[in-house]
Protein backbone atom coordinates (compact mmCIF):
# COMPACT_ATOMS: atom_id res chain seq x y z
CA UNK A 1 0.00 0.00 0.00
CA UNK A 2 1.52 3.54 -0.68
CA UNK A 3 0.54 6.39 0.96
CA UNK A 4 1.56 10.55 0.34
CA UNK A 5 1.97 12.80 2.99
CA UNK A 6 1.68 16.35 1.94
CA UNK A 7 1.07 19.41 3.91
CA UNK A 8 1.33 23.42 3.81
CA UNK A 9 0.14 23.52 0.02
CA UNK A 10 -1.21 27.29 0.60
CA UNK A 11 -3.11 27.75 -1.55
CA UNK A 12 -3.96 30.89 -2.83
CA UNK A 13 -0.84 32.59 -1.36
CA UNK A 14 -0.50 36.01 -2.53
CA UNK A 15 3.34 35.63 -3.66
CA UNK A 16 3.21 39.32 -3.96
CA UNK A 17 6.78 39.80 -2.19
CA UNK A 18 9.11 39.98 -4.51
CA UNK A 19 7.39 38.90 -8.41
CA UNK A 20 5.82 41.23 -10.02
CA UNK A 21 1.86 41.17 -10.57
CA UNK A 22 2.23 38.74 -13.71
CA UNK A 23 4.35 36.78 -12.20
CA UNK A 24 3.14 36.30 -8.94
CA UNK A 25 -0.27 35.63 -10.59
CA UNK A 26 1.92 32.64 -12.70
CA UNK A 27 3.28 31.25 -9.13
CA UNK A 28 -0.25 31.03 -8.01
CA UNK A 29 -1.51 29.00 -10.76
CA UNK A 30 1.71 26.96 -10.66
CA UNK A 31 1.37 25.98 -6.95
CA UNK A 32 -2.17 24.74 -7.93
CA UNK A 33 -0.68 22.80 -10.70
CA UNK A 34 1.20 21.19 -8.70
CA UNK A 35 -0.88 20.31 -6.07
CA UNK A 36 -2.96 18.47 -9.20
CA UNK A 37 0.46 16.93 -10.41
CA UNK A 38 0.67 15.71 -7.00
CA UNK A 39 -2.44 14.15 -7.00
CA UNK A 40 -1.98 12.80 -10.88
CA UNK A 41 1.63 10.94 -9.12
CA UNK A 42 -0.64 9.34 -7.29
CA UNK A 43 -2.58 8.03 -9.53
CA UNK A 44 -0.11 6.64 -11.63
CA UNK A 45 1.62 5.38 -8.82
CA UNK A 46 -0.70 3.57 -7.10
CA UNK A 47 -1.38 5.65 -4.37
CA UNK A 48 -4.71 4.91 -2.69
CA UNK A 49 -4.25 7.54 0.47
CA UNK A 50 -3.18 11.06 0.23
CA UNK A 51 -2.73 12.54 3.77
CA UNK A 52 -3.07 16.47 3.80
CA UNK A 53 -1.74 17.38 7.62
CA UNK A 54 -3.05 21.04 7.08
CA UNK A 55 -2.27 24.86 5.85
CA UNK A 56 -4.17 23.38 2.21
CA UNK A 57 -5.22 26.92 1.72
CA UNK A 58 -3.43 30.21 2.82
CA UNK A 59 -6.14 32.11 3.70
CA UNK A 60 -9.84 31.25 5.48
CA UNK A 61 -11.11 33.45 2.06
CA UNK A 62 -10.57 30.46 -0.73
CA UNK A 63 -10.91 31.78 -4.25
CA UNK A 64 -14.34 29.51 -6.00
CA UNK A 65 -12.14 28.73 -8.84
CA UNK A 66 -9.39 27.25 -6.33
CA UNK A 67 -12.03 25.63 -4.18
CA UNK A 68 -13.71 24.19 -7.42
CA UNK A 69 -10.54 22.79 -9.22
CA UNK A 70 -9.65 20.85 -5.46
CA UNK A 71 -13.05 19.27 -5.66
CA UNK A 72 -12.28 18.36 -9.34
CA UNK A 73 -9.02 16.96 -8.47
CA UNK A 74 -10.18 14.75 -5.65
CA UNK A 75 -13.50 14.03 -7.36
CA UNK A 76 -11.47 12.60 -10.43
CA UNK A 77 -9.81 9.76 -8.45
CA UNK A 78 -12.37 8.40 -6.79
CA UNK A 79 -10.37 5.33 -5.68
CA UNK A 80 -7.91 7.44 -4.24
CA UNK A 81 -8.82 8.54 -0.13
CA UNK A 82 -7.99 12.13 0.74
CA UNK A 83 -7.62 12.64 4.29
CA UNK A 84 -7.87 15.95 5.13
CA UNK A 85 -6.64 18.37 8.23
CA UNK A 86 -7.53 21.40 8.84
CA UNK A 87 -4.52 23.35 10.26
CA UNK A 88 -3.64 26.84 11.47
CA UNK A 89 -4.47 28.78 8.43
CA UNK A 90 -6.93 27.24 6.58
CA UNK A 91 -9.78 26.27 9.61
CA UNK A 92 -12.46 24.60 8.25
CA UNK A 93 -14.18 27.16 5.97
CA UNK A 94 -13.08 24.78 2.92
CA UNK A 95 -15.49 22.21 4.43
CA UNK A 96 -18.13 23.69 5.80
CA UNK A 97 -18.34 25.91 2.35
CA UNK A 98 -19.08 22.51 0.31
CA UNK A 99 -22.60 21.77 -0.32
CA UNK A 100 -21.87 18.31 -0.54
CA UNK A 101 -18.60 16.49 0.84
CA UNK A 102 -17.61 13.78 -2.30
CA UNK A 103 -17.05 9.90 -0.45
CA UNK A 104 -12.99 10.08 -0.93
CA UNK A 105 -12.20 13.67 1.44
CA UNK A 106 -12.00 12.19 5.21
CA UNK A 107 -12.14 14.56 7.30
CA UNK A 108 -10.18 15.14 10.78
CA UNK A 109 -11.95 16.74 13.98
CA UNK A 110 -10.98 18.21 17.15
CA UNK A 111 -11.40 14.79 18.45
CA UNK A 112 -9.01 12.33 17.39
CA UNK A 113 -10.56 10.28 14.38
CA UNK A 114 -9.40 6.98 13.15
CA UNK A 115 -9.57 5.79 9.43
CA UNK A 116 -8.95 1.97 9.04
CA UNK A 117 -7.34 0.18 6.04
CA UNK A 118 -6.33 -2.90 5.67
CA UNK A 119 -2.41 -2.41 6.26
CA UNK A 120 -2.46 0.67 8.60
CA UNK A 121 -4.50 2.68 11.01
CA UNK A 122 -4.60 6.61 10.30
CA UNK A 123 -5.04 8.74 13.43
CA UNK A 124 -5.53 12.25 13.91
CA UNK A 125 -6.97 15.21 15.30
CA UNK A 126 -6.97 19.03 15.13
CA UNK A 127 -5.12 21.10 17.88
CA UNK A 128 -7.83 23.23 19.55
CA UNK A 129 -7.12 25.41 23.17
CA UNK A 130 -9.77 23.09 24.50
CA UNK A 131 -8.11 20.06 23.28
CA UNK A 132 -4.48 20.73 23.92
CA UNK A 133 -3.84 19.43 26.77
CA UNK A 134 -6.27 16.30 27.12
CA UNK A 135 -5.39 14.83 23.60
CA UNK A 136 -2.08 13.09 24.86
CA UNK A 137 -4.20 10.67 27.48
CA UNK A 138 -7.27 10.07 25.10
CA UNK A 139 -5.19 8.85 22.26
CA UNK A 140 -5.19 5.21 22.50
CA UNK A 141 -3.47 2.60 19.60
CA UNK A 142 -3.45 -0.96 19.72
CA UNK A 143 0.57 -2.10 19.67
CA UNK A 144 -0.82 -4.65 17.31
CA UNK A 145 -1.37 -2.10 14.53
CA UNK A 146 0.92 -0.27 12.27
CA UNK A 147 -0.46 3.22 13.13
CA UNK A 148 -0.17 6.66 11.78
CA UNK A 149 -0.69 9.66 13.44
CA UNK A 150 -1.21 13.16 11.51
CA UNK A 151 -1.20 16.60 13.69
CA UNK A 152 -0.27 20.29 12.58
CA UNK A 153 1.85 21.96 14.80
CA UNK A 154 5.25 23.05 16.07
CA UNK A 155 6.96 20.37 17.82
CA UNK A 156 8.26 20.89 21.33
CA UNK A 157 9.90 19.02 24.01
CA UNK A 158 7.86 20.34 27.35
CA UNK A 159 4.81 21.32 28.44
CA UNK A 160 5.54 24.84 29.30
CA UNK A 161 4.71 26.59 26.26
CA UNK A 162 0.96 28.44 26.16
CA UNK A 163 0.24 28.14 22.15
CA UNK A 164 -2.37 25.62 21.00
CA UNK A 165 -0.37 24.86 18.14
CA UNK A 166 2.53 22.87 19.93
CA UNK A 167 2.91 19.30 19.67
CA UNK A 168 4.55 18.09 22.74
CA UNK A 169 7.00 15.07 21.44
CA UNK A 170 7.20 13.46 24.74
CA UNK A 171 3.76 12.99 25.33
CA UNK A 172 3.60 11.27 22.32
CA UNK A 173 6.34 9.03 22.79
CA UNK A 174 5.25 5.17 23.83
CA UNK A 175 1.76 5.67 22.44
CA UNK A 176 2.60 2.86 19.48
CA UNK A 177 3.41 5.60 16.68
CA UNK A 178 5.01 3.89 13.67
CA UNK A 179 4.86 7.27 11.74
CA UNK A 180 3.87 10.78 12.86
CA UNK A 181 2.60 12.80 10.04
CA UNK A 182 3.17 16.21 11.05
CA UNK A 183 2.55 19.51 9.16
CA UNK A 184 3.44 23.35 9.79
CA UNK A 185 7.12 23.34 9.15
CA UNK A 186 7.74 24.32 6.08
CA UNK A 187 10.76 21.91 5.09
CA UNK A 188 11.21 17.89 5.06
CA UNK A 189 12.14 17.40 8.10
CA UNK A 190 12.60 14.01 9.94
CA UNK A 191 13.42 12.69 13.13
CA UNK A 192 13.14 9.91 15.73
CA UNK A 193 10.13 9.99 17.78
CA UNK A 194 10.87 6.88 20.26
CA UNK A 195 11.92 3.39 19.82
CA UNK A 196 8.82 2.61 17.24
CA UNK A 197 8.41 5.50 15.51
CA UNK A 198 9.80 8.39 13.24
CA UNK A 199 7.85 11.87 13.25
CA UNK A 200 8.39 13.82 9.77
CA UNK A 201 7.35 17.25 8.38
CA UNK A 202 6.65 16.73 4.77
CA UNK A 203 7.57 20.54 4.18
CA UNK A 204 5.23 22.65 1.50
CA UNK A 205 4.69 21.88 -2.00
CA UNK A 206 6.72 24.79 -3.44
CA UNK A 207 8.55 27.18 -2.05
CA UNK A 208 6.59 30.91 -1.84
CA UNK A 209 9.56 32.76 -0.15
CA UNK A 210 13.02 32.91 0.36
CA UNK A 211 12.42 32.36 3.87
CA UNK A 212 11.24 28.88 1.77
CA UNK A 213 14.17 27.63 -0.11
CA UNK A 214 15.62 24.49 -1.05
CA UNK A 215 13.95 21.41 -1.99
CA UNK A 216 9.98 20.73 -1.75
CA UNK A 217 7.90 18.18 -1.97
CA UNK A 218 6.02 15.39 -0.63
CA UNK A 219 6.82 12.00 1.36
CA UNK A 220 5.78 8.84 -0.13
CA UNK A 221 5.09 5.80 2.10
CA UNK A 222 5.56 2.40 1.14
CA UNK A 223 3.53 0.27 3.16
CA UNK A 224 4.93 -3.74 3.28
CA UNK A 225 4.98 -6.13 5.62
CA UNK A 226 4.03 -4.08 8.62
CA UNK A 227 6.67 -1.86 8.03
CA UNK A 228 6.61 1.97 6.67
CA UNK A 229 9.47 3.21 4.06
CA UNK A 230 9.37 6.73 3.42
CA UNK A 231 10.82 8.69 1.02
CA UNK A 232 11.16 12.18 0.43
CA UNK A 233 10.15 13.26 -3.29
CA UNK A 234 11.03 16.70 -4.63
CA UNK A 235 8.19 17.99 -6.75
CA UNK A 236 8.10 21.67 -6.76
CA UNK A 237 7.98 23.02 -10.18
CA UNK A 238 10.34 25.66 -9.37
CA UNK A 239 13.36 26.15 -6.35
CA UNK A 240 14.04 29.14 -4.21
CA UNK A 241 17.91 29.16 -4.00
CA UNK A 242 20.18 31.29 -1.51
CA UNK A 243 23.48 31.68 -2.70
CA UNK A 244 25.78 33.07 -0.55
CA UNK A 245 28.79 34.61 -1.67
CA UNK A 246 32.15 35.78 0.48
CA UNK A 247 33.31 38.61 -1.68
CA UNK A 248 36.38 39.00 0.62
CA UNK A 249 39.27 38.23 -1.22
CA UNK A 250 38.01 39.97 -4.68
CA UNK A 251 39.15 43.63 -5.66
CA UNK A 252 37.64 43.81 -9.26
CA UNK A 253 33.78 43.68 -9.29
CA UNK A 254 34.12 42.67 -12.38
CA UNK A 255 36.07 39.12 -11.78
CA UNK A 256 33.55 39.05 -8.69
CA UNK A 257 30.65 39.08 -11.54
CA UNK A 258 32.73 36.53 -13.55
CA UNK A 259 32.79 34.23 -10.21
CA UNK A 260 29.20 34.77 -9.07
CA UNK A 261 27.89 34.23 -12.51
CA UNK A 262 29.83 31.02 -12.53
CA UNK A 263 28.35 29.86 -9.09
CA UNK A 264 25.18 30.68 -10.71
CA UNK A 265 25.36 28.10 -13.58
CA UNK A 266 24.88 25.24 -11.29
CA UNK A 267 21.12 26.01 -10.95
CA UNK A 268 18.10 25.82 -13.75
CA UNK A 269 17.26 29.14 -14.53
CA UNK A 270 13.78 28.09 -14.15
CA UNK A 271 14.62 28.33 -10.02
CA UNK A 272 14.17 31.52 -8.27
CA UNK A 273 17.83 33.30 -7.11
CA UNK A 274 18.90 35.66 -4.48
CA UNK A 275 22.46 36.02 -4.40
CA UNK A 276 23.66 37.67 -0.86
CA UNK A 277 27.09 38.75 -0.59
CA UNK A 278 29.00 38.41 2.63
CA UNK A 279 32.08 39.04 3.90
CA UNK A 280 34.77 42.43 3.78
CA UNK A 281 35.50 44.61 1.18
CA UNK A 282 38.25 47.20 0.52
CA UNK A 283 37.10 50.38 -0.56
CA UNK A 284 39.15 49.32 -3.93
CA UNK A 285 36.25 47.52 -4.47
CA UNK A 286 33.40 49.97 -6.94
CA UNK A 287 30.46 47.79 -6.67
CA UNK A 288 27.81 47.65 -9.22
CA UNK A 289 24.97 45.62 -7.80
CA UNK A 290 21.90 46.33 -10.54
CA UNK A 291 24.82 45.12 -13.05
CA UNK A 292 25.08 42.14 -11.46
CA UNK A 293 21.25 41.53 -11.19
CA UNK A 294 21.29 41.90 -14.67
CA UNK A 295 23.46 39.61 -15.47
CA UNK A 296 21.67 37.00 -13.47
CA UNK A 297 18.36 38.27 -14.96
CA UNK A 298 18.12 34.79 -17.14
CA UNK A 299 16.41 33.33 -13.99
CA UNK A 300 12.79 33.00 -13.99
CA UNK A 301 13.68 35.82 -10.82
CA UNK A 302 17.02 36.83 -9.23
CA UNK A 303 17.98 39.70 -6.64
CA UNK A 304 21.14 40.51 -4.78
CA UNK A 305 21.57 41.50 -1.35
CA UNK A 306 24.91 43.00 -0.19
CA UNK A 307 25.61 41.81 3.53
CA UNK A 308 29.20 42.44 2.66
CA UNK A 309 30.98 45.31 5.36
CA UNK A 310 33.57 47.64 4.00
CA UNK A 311 36.66 46.52 6.09
CA UNK A 312 38.69 49.89 6.34
CA UNK A 313 40.98 50.37 9.85
CA UNK A 314 42.35 53.43 11.16
CA UNK A 315 46.08 51.05 10.70
CA UNK A 316 45.00 51.08 6.64
CA UNK A 317 45.04 54.92 6.08
CA UNK A 318 47.60 55.84 9.20
CA UNK A 319 50.23 57.00 6.61
CA UNK A 320 47.90 58.52 4.23
CA UNK A 321 48.43 61.97 5.03
CA UNK A 322 45.97 63.08 1.92
CA UNK A 323 42.35 64.38 2.83
CA UNK A 324 41.16 61.37 2.12
CA UNK A 325 43.07 59.71 5.07
CA UNK A 326 42.18 62.39 7.28
CA UNK A 327 38.66 62.31 6.41
CA UNK A 328 38.81 58.41 7.33
CA UNK A 329 40.40 58.77 10.60
CA UNK A 330 38.14 61.35 11.68
CA UNK A 331 35.01 58.83 10.37
CA UNK A 332 36.42 55.92 11.82
CA UNK A 333 36.94 57.94 15.22
CA UNK A 334 33.29 59.40 15.34
CA UNK A 335 30.78 57.56 17.49
CA UNK A 336 28.80 56.74 14.23
CA UNK A 337 27.45 53.21 14.02
CA UNK A 338 29.51 50.54 12.04
CA UNK A 339 27.23 50.85 9.28
CA UNK A 340 26.86 54.71 9.34
CA UNK A 341 30.70 54.70 9.24
CA UNK A 342 30.81 52.53 6.00
CA UNK A 343 28.00 55.03 4.25
CA UNK A 344 30.24 58.11 5.20
CA UNK A 345 33.31 56.56 4.03
CA UNK A 346 31.87 55.66 0.69
CA UNK A 347 29.95 58.79 0.44
CA UNK A 348 32.39 60.77 1.20
CA UNK A 349 35.05 59.39 -0.74
CA UNK A 350 32.63 59.75 -3.96
CA UNK A 351 32.34 63.38 -3.06
CA UNK A 352 35.96 64.20 -2.86
CA UNK A 353 36.40 61.84 -6.33
CA UNK A 354 34.32 64.07 -7.61
CA UNK A 355 31.12 62.61 -8.39
CA UNK A 356 27.71 62.96 -8.04
CA UNK A 357 26.17 61.95 -4.53
MN1 LIG B 1 1.86 26.29 6.94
Amino acid sequence: MKIIHCADLHLDSKMETNLSVAQAKERKKEILNTFERMVDYAHTHGVTVIIIAGDMFDTPQVFGSTKSRVLNTITKYPQIDFLYLSGNHDESNFIEALDEVPSNLKIFGVNWTTFSYPEVKITGVVLSDANRKTLYDTLRLSPDDLNIVVMHGQIGQSNSAKQSETIYLNQLKNKQIDYLALGHVHSYTQGQLDRRGVYCYAGCLEGRGFDECGAKGFVLLNIDHGTIQSEFVPFAKRTLIELPVDITPYQDWFALEDHIVALAKKYPTKDLLKVVLQGKYKIQLEKHLAMLEQKLSGFYFAKVKDESVLAVTPEDVANDISLRGEFIRQVLGSSLSASEKEQTILMGLRALGGEDL
